[in-house]
């Protein structure tokens, strides 16, 4: 097995709080857009028809009432968020998922959800869309390599689909597989990872109200480069157990074994919580680097435990000894 090739990016940058200005801007669009949906989560068929050729399409949503989900920092630039892509399925360098990832076709598409649950099924993407009220959330996420962003994502919670389809007593995980497909997939030719890409989470994880299922950002459909038509995005942990591409969710009763654990267990564990007293083996993780603030002032940022999100997920670990359990 060639090693994983995550590594810490260098490079530091500076900048506080989003301007009122912007916020109240956000505001008014985030009205505009939850007046325009009007209990639909797609603008319309034009909407479904830009999307069908692969344009931007809005998706409408509302703001986010979960406690911690609307994190006041400036957002990253779509044109940094949408062009400096961990994607390994096309390529391992930050510019090839913008660059490849345009042939995917995220539709038809079906997310299958099995294992030990009440109500397995599959799910077409179209019911998906519609599953549970559209929220936007501005959540930061933090690279294992060293390096965060500010996205304003949407999607709603993953707890609504878990709810639906009705775990048992023996799902005590859930493993996220997603899509490896050859044919569009340029990246799978290296054997950087074992394909596809499988992620896991405890089941009290998966349910809690931060983990989003997101199918959008900034406003649209989710791009391709960053994990169409839906992925997850859980933000207290590093950005690799974010899994792009969704096409299976499975109730399990052990851990999943994930593939950056199989590529590498003792840099990549289970949890990978975000944690700057626990360094990976091969460099620090005390401080990160905020996409977009280049420049010659510069700084690093500290990066905050649980990566900010502490006080909504704190009590998840309580009495875990977090250096063990990385
Ligand atoms: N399927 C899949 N999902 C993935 C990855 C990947 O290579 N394949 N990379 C992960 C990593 S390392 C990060 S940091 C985030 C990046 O998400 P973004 O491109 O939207 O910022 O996606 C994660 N999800
Ligand atoms: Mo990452």
């Amino acid at each position: 097995m060639t090693k994983p090739s995550l590594r810490p990016a260098d490079a530091p940058k500076p900048s506080e709080v989003t301007p009122r200005s912007v916020v109240e801007q956000r505001r008014d669009w985030l009205r505009l857009m939850a007046g325009a949906a009007a209990g639909t989560t797609l603008a319309g068929w034009a909407g479904r028809e830009a999307m069908a050729q692969g344009q931007n399409a809005k998706l409408a949503a509302i703001k986010s009432a979960v406690p911690g989900a609307l994190t006041m920092e400036k957002l990253t630039s779509y044109q940094d968020a949408t062009t400096y892509n961990n994607f390994y399925e096309f390529g391992t360098d930050k510019s090839d998922p913008a660059r490849a990832a345009g042939a995917l076709k995220t539709r038809p598409w079906s997310v299958a959800v099995e294992g030990e649950v009440n109500k397995p099924g599959v799910f077409d993407l179209d019911a998906l869309l519609k599953l549970a009220p559209m929220e936007e959330r501005i959540y930061r996420l933090r690279c294992v390599e060293g390096w965060s962003m500010v996205i304003p994502w949407i999607g709603w919670s993953l707890a609504e689909l878990i709810k639906k389809v009705e775990p048992n007593s023996r799902a005590k995980y859930v493993e996220f597989v997603t899509l490896a497909d050859r044919a569009q997939m340029p990246g799978l030719r290296s054997g950087v990872l074992d394909w596809p890409y499988v992620e896991g989470l405890r089941i009290d994880e998966a349910m809690h109200p931060l983990t989003l299922l997101a199918f959008g950002m900034y406003g649209e459909l989710m791009p391709k480069q960053n994990g169409a038509p839906l992925r997850l995005v859980v933000p207290w942990k590093y950005g690799f157990k974010s899994a792009k591409s969704l096409v299976k969710i499975r109730f399990v009763e052990r851990e999943p074994v994930s593939s950056w654990t199989r590529a590498a267990p003792q840099e990549y564990g289970f949890y990978s919580n975000v944690n700057p007293k626990v360094d990976h083996p091969r460099w620090s993780q005390a401080t990160e680097r905020r996409i977009g603030e280049d420049g010659l002032f510069a700084k690093k940022r500290p990066t905050l435990m649980f990566n900010g999100y502490e006080a909504q997920v704190g009590q998840l670990y309580a009495g875990m000894d977090l250096k063990k359990l990385y």
